[in-house]
């Protein structure tokens, strides 16, 4: 096939896509992945010793999983209970589940199945009925070599992690040693929730750490957040900044005065300083099942006004922006038709499902064309990247083809090289070039 090869049948066109979308390296926006200095998951043992997590018991134990289990094992009276089960040591708790969800039942769920791409493009086969033979192999691994094998079997030229300083034990990690965020193969992302989620708590902790700061923005509070964020960019060279928010999240948001001062006076003008994006991820409800810890949250349904009203009153601020509801998807592509600063990306969640994966990107090209990006992994298991991205690329290519076909059928040229450019856009250049903006 020629680099201009005009493509008239769908069978060439979809060749074309597999190949293209095989080659093109991903650069993978959102994860929960580590350098290995943040330390890793050891085996045999299955200890975490750090934060980077990686191999069978963490890939059992994902709090996808976790949901999932106690959904067929319920945490009732008289029953298995949740402290049973949150006392377990990690290899028992992925016993349980490889038992209850693997073994007794069909893994039909996404979660499940996620497992069982991951173990097969391994090499290993997902059929044994004990984690023992698994375990056996992870324990071979070395953890900074496996990330290599892992990027490459996942076509993911760089992770991007999510780097929360409110956390004591992450936050700790970076001020004894700012380096050990330098790995070529991931960049940082600086996570700040508490600043919106739980201002006076966080004003508190950052007193702590030795800012000037009162919850009611006296004194020199907005100079010294400002100087908070900065360090922090800085430290961990952050190419943007994030949050999760809740469903309830408004701007302007007359019920919440210190929010709004904060983005007004502090996050944007920080962020336009930088030139970062502020990442936006809405409709979280965190811990309406606290018993069940990170499986515990929930979607609602967020304002996309919000996020409108953000982009027109902040023209030099770029916002990166993903929704946990479904029904919060159109709109939000029609936000974006309205402001080139808004940057739409991911199936998050809850919606990283093929069904809604599938639904979601085509109709974000067909509102946006191919200025979106379809999606990240949300990987908290570095192995994970792996099935994410295999079940997604297929899917992507797989509405690609459908909208190529189209082209065709309205009379347009459809050559390999466009192919090529298009993929390259969805799956890494347009978050570069949005960084660059
Ligand atoms: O998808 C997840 O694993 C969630 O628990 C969250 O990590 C979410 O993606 C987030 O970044 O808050
Ligand atoms: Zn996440």
């Amino acid at each position: 096939m020629t680099t201009t090869a005009i493509l008239t049948d769908r069978a060439a066109i979809g060749r074309c896509v597999h190949e293209a979308i095989e080659a093109q390296p991903i650069t993978d926006i959102h994860t929960h992945c580590y350098t290995p200095r943040f330390g890793a998951t050891r085996y045999p043992g299955a200890e975490r010793e750090g934060l980077l997590l990686w191999g069978i018991d963490e890939l059992v134990t994902y709090h996808y999983l976790i949901a999932e289990v106690f959904r067929v094992v319920p945490a009732m009276k008289g029953s298995f209970s949740y402290e049973q089960f949150w006392k377990m040591s990690r290899p028992e708790q992925a016993d349980h589940i490889w038992k209850h969800l693997f073994v007794e039942r069909t893994p039909l769920s996404e979660a499940c199945r996620g497992v069982l791409t991951t173990l097969t493009r391994l090499g290993l086969d997902p059929n044994e009925k004990t984690l023992e033979p698994y375990r056996r192999w992870f324990a071979e691994q070395n953890p900074d070599k496996y990330i290599d094998r892992v990027m490459e079997l996942s076509g993911v030229d760089q992770i991007t992690m999510t780097n929360p300083v409110f956390d004591d034990t992450e936050r700790a990690m970076w001020e004894e040693d700012a380096s050990i965020g330098d790995d070529p193969r991931f960049a940082a992302v600086l996570r700040i929730d508490p600043l919106l989620r739980d201002w006076p708590g966080a004003v508190k902790k950052l007193a702590g750490w030795g800012f000037d700061v009162s919850a009611d923005f006296s004194g020199r509070t907005i100079d010294e957040v400002r100087r908070f964020l900065r360090e922090w960019v800085d430290r961990q060279s952050a190419v943007y900044i994030a949050m999760s928010l809740p469903p309830e999240f408004r701007y302007p948001d007359p019920a919440n005065p210190d929010g709004d001062r904060f983005i007004r006076d502090i996050l944007m003008p920080i962020c336009a300083e930088r030139g970062l994006p502020w990442a936006m991820m809405i409709g979280s409800k965190l811990g309406v099942n606290p018993a069940l810890g990170d499986a515990g949250d929930m979607v609602g349904k967020a304002d996309v006004g919000a996020v409108v009203n953000l982009c027109r009153d902040f023209p030099e601020n770029k916002f990166l922006v993903t929704m946990l509801s479904r029904e919060n998807q159109h709109e939000l592509c029609v936000a974006a038709r309205k402001f080139g600063n808004l940057m739409v990306f991911g199936c998050w969640w809850f919606l990283n499902n093929p069904v809604l994966i599938e639904e979601m990107t085509r109709m974000r090209l067909e509102l946006l064309g191919t200025s979106f990006i379809p999606q990240h992994s949300d990987a908290r298991i570095l192995d994970q990247l792996i099935y994410k991205w295999d079940h997604s690329r297929r899917i992507i290519g797989k509405v690609l083809v459908d909208k190529y076909a189209d082209l065709v059928e309205a009379g347009y040229h459809v050559t390999s090289e466009s192919i090529r450019a298009d993929v390259a856009r969805l799956m890494r250049d347009n978050f570069h070039d949005f960084l660059k903006l």
